[in-house]
């Protein structure tokens, strides 16, 4: 059974951030309440990727949160992680899905109807959608509007979580937009008290979605 809670996505970045550290932000964030956890690596190698990824999910099994590996299916096979989240430059949704098999979660990434409707159809169990604000975590993407998530949300039968620049503050305008989480890097990772800053964060959101 696929056990998928995108309430509060806590996607990391381990941009100047030693490993200790990234490995007690995860902690914290799931202390904190976040109900999934995706380690996001952009320039580590195969080796390097999977060793962390091996540690991230010995802290993330101890509060029972579902770890989803960005970009690379090999590495979340091989640590057997929750999942893989797939984007525009990965492997396209249908082949993720092939080599991770019916019981992994796939997410993919879609910032139209269109291609939220193909991810679907293409197998993925979730879609991140956004960014919503601009965002300071180095990333390829441009705004993608609320009214666009809105109709997302109201297209597709998968659950969607908004991601980009979201915050305590500004995730108001996700009120009434059917998504079923908000995914944030540096709300939590950026934070002095990530187990707070996730604890105030789902609070929020729980009553958005
Ligand atoms: N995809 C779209 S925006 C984004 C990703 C990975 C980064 C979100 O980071 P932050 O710090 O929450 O804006
Ligand atoms: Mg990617």
């Amino acid at each position: 059974m696929k056990k998928l809670d995108l309430t509060l996505y806590f996607i990391t970045d381990s941009t100047g951030v030693t490993v200790e550290k990234l490995l007690d932000t995860v902690d914290k964030a799931c202390a904190g309440g976040a109900t999934i956890v995706q380690l996001r690596e952009k320039n580590r190698s195969g080796r390097e990727y999977l060793e962390l990824a091996r540690a991230v999910k010995n802290v993330t099994d101890k509060y029972y949160v579902p770890l989803i590996i960005d970009d690379r299916a090999d590495v979340a096979l091989a640590c057997d992680a929750a999942g893989v989240h797939v984007g525009n430059d990965d492997l396209p949704v249908s082949e993720a899905r092939k080599l991770m098999g019916p019981d992994k979660i796939v997410g993919a990434t879609a910032k139209t109807v269109e291609r939220a409707l193909q991810a679907q159809s293409d197998g993925a169990d979730y879609l991140g959608v956004g960014a919503i604000f601009p965002t300071t975590t180095k990333v390829k993407t441009v705004i993608t509007e609320v009214s666009t998530l809105k109709d997302i949300c109201s297209t597709v039968e998968i659950p969607v979580c908004a991601i980009g620049g979201l915050n305590l503050k500004n995730c108001g305008v996700l009120s009434d937009s059917g998504i079923s989480g908000v995914a944030v890097v540096s709300a939590i990772m950026k934070s002095s008290e990530p187990e707070e800053a996730a604890r105030r964060l789902k609070e929020k959101v729980l009553t958005l979605i």
